[in-house]
């Protein structure tokens, strides 16, 4: 199995600001973490970071064609704005997983309406790193009960 893990605009910088919302982890570290787990589940990760909205869409519709099984995508503000990432979610026909690192529902009332969530198997929010873990086992899980 082999899974894309995409990360949206500023959380490069995580672990170097904000860690009273964010966390002190690096997105290195959470590259890793889901990596490593993703090993012990057979499952190869490719993770990538952009800030640029068209590159996140652009690796969404190709993810079929470089073989991928499914995406984890943490979009960050493009999760409140973007009809385009939506639609390429839409569009490549693979289980996708919404993260978040804190939980967006306790914040301002903009973060609560997310574009991509009707599109995508379900959405992890509010547990730092570990919301990235458990998207990476319960998308395994989903893709593995979808093959039998
Ligand atoms: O909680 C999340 O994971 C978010 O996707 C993070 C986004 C935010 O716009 C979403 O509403 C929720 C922001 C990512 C910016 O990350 C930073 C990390 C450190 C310092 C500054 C920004």
């Amino acid at each position: 199995m082999k899974l894309l893990l995409i990360n949206g605009p500023n959380l490069q910088l995580l672990g170097t600001r904000e860690p009273g919302i964010y966390g002190s982890v690096t997105l290195a570290d959470i590259e890793n973490e889901v990596s490593a787990l993703g090993s012990t589940l057979d499952c190869s990760v490719v993770a990538r970071q952009s800030n640029c909205e068209g590159e996140l869409v652009t690796w969404i519709g190709n993810a079929r064609q470089e073989n991928f099984d499914g995406i984890i995508i943490n979009a960050g503000a493009y999760t409140h704005t973007s009809v385009a990432i939506r639609d390429a979610i839409s569009g490549v026909s693979l289980p996708a997983v919404e993260v978040h690192l804190s939980n967006v529902a306790s914040r301002e009332e903009f973060r609560h309406h997310s574009y991509l969530a009707p599109v995508c198997a379900g959405v992890i929010a509010g547990f730092g790193k570990d919301s990235y873990l458990l998207a990476l086992r319960a998308l395994v899980s989903r893709i593995n009960a979808q093959k039998q």
